[in-house]
């Protein structure tokens, strides 16, 4: 099978299903495992943070993280195809009490800078106090765009101005800096905290960091042992995000160039709408009209390909390149579509 559905679908390497086998471990509560404390160290010098911290998911992390910041009644400014947003289950405010506005993401992920100051409450009896900004690097669903250090920047300026914090949501943050030939320290500078994950195009099988300060992540561990993410001898699955961000991150390019390749070949079928020259890291969406959804999906599982159909009436499709996808089976991918669709 030629699993397409997400880079969440990577399997272990051999070398982490031997170093999580031999791993020094210790309890993680008790702060006395050696392999979490050098992976969390080495999150920490990757994003230029003071400290770092271990937790389950990326969507705990997420949570963990504006939990950390933010206080029952406060707001946080999102995009409203951000991650946070959609996809976990509205936690902030279900389990946080904290208000979530969102505002609209542009094509390549960002959130226009007028509209975020204007999100901005001001002092008002009748307002929630905004606390936080949330960003999205990359951003899953505006096509994997990776935000770049400039847009940050200027975020950044704003967020001072007006005293909040910011958070990032960079469960793909290594993909954004691979794209943009940057380090990831460059594109957190002016986060106060950020989330990545291993269990992605990094291919461990599970786990993710929260970066920030000594301070911050002080308060983040004791929040990641309220909603139950205090791991006991989590060394044995911290080893293999050792070889993740050690041996892993460079050939996410080959990902990318996967990618590319897909989206260029695709693009020109008969009933795809896809706009290649948005394709940066590992992710494409394409529309498909003509064609049932249902249908388009059950032909390709025939030809042993799986692909994710995002949003059902609006034929929105996704498709995701990882460590376990060659470029030869990327090539028989584009037959494949070619073979159902045919050319325009
Ligand atoms: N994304 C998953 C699905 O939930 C959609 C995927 O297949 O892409 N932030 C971003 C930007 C993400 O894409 C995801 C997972 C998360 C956070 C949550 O990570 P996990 O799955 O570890 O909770």
């Amino acid at each position: 099978m030629i699993d397409l559905r997400s880079d969440t679908f990577t399997y272990p390497t051999k070398s982490m299903r031997e170093a999580m086998a031999m791993a020094e471990v210790g309890d993680d509560v008790f702060q006395e495992d050696p392999t979490v404390k050098k992976l969390e160290t080495l999150a920490a010098e990757k994003t230029g943070k003071e400290a770092a911290l271990f937790v389950p998911s990326g969507t705990m992390g997420n949570l963990i993280s504006v939990l950390s910041h933010c206080h029952r009644g406060d707001e946080i400014l999102l995009g409203d195809k951000s991650h946070i947003s959609l996809y976990e289950v509205g936690g902030v405010s279900a389990l946080g009490g904290i208000h979530p506005r969102t505002l609209p993401n542009n094509n390549d992920g960002t959130i226009s800078i007028e509209i975020l100051e204007k999100g901005i409450r001001h002092l008002d009896i009748h307002s929630p106090p905004t606390r936080l900004i949330c960003l999205e690097n990359t951003h899953n669903f505006c096509q994997g765009s990776p935000l770049h250090p400039d847009y940050m920047m200027i975020v950044g300026d704003l967020a001072k101005k007006y005293g909040l914090k910011i958070h990032i949501d960079g469960a793909r943050i290594f993909n954004a800096a691979v794209a943009l030939k940057v380090p990831v320290s460059k594109l957190t500078e002016q986060a106060d905290s950020v989330m990545f994950c291993l269990s992605k195009g990094l291919s461990a099988p599970v786990g993710s960091l929260v970066c920030g300060s000594a301070e911050f992540i002080d308060k983040a561990r004791k929040v990641r042992k309220m909603v139950g993410g205090g791991m006991r001898q989590a060394g044995h699955i911290a080893a293999a995000g050792i070889i993740s961000l050690v041996n892993l991150v460079d050939r996410l390019q080959e990902d990318h160039e996967n990618a590319k390749m897909l989206a260029t070949q695709i693009s020109d079928m008969k009933g795809i709408e896809l706009d290649k020259s948005n394709i940066k890291t590992n992710i494409i969406f394409f529309k498909l009209k003509g064609l049932d959804g249902n249908l388009f999906l059950q032909q390709l599982e025939k030809k042993q390909i799986k692909i994710l159909m995002t949003d059902t009436d609006a034929g929105i499709f996704r498709a995701v390149l990882h460590r376990d996808v060659s470029k030869k089976q990327v090539e028989t991918v584009i037959k494949s579509f070619e073979s159902i669709l045919g050319k325009e």
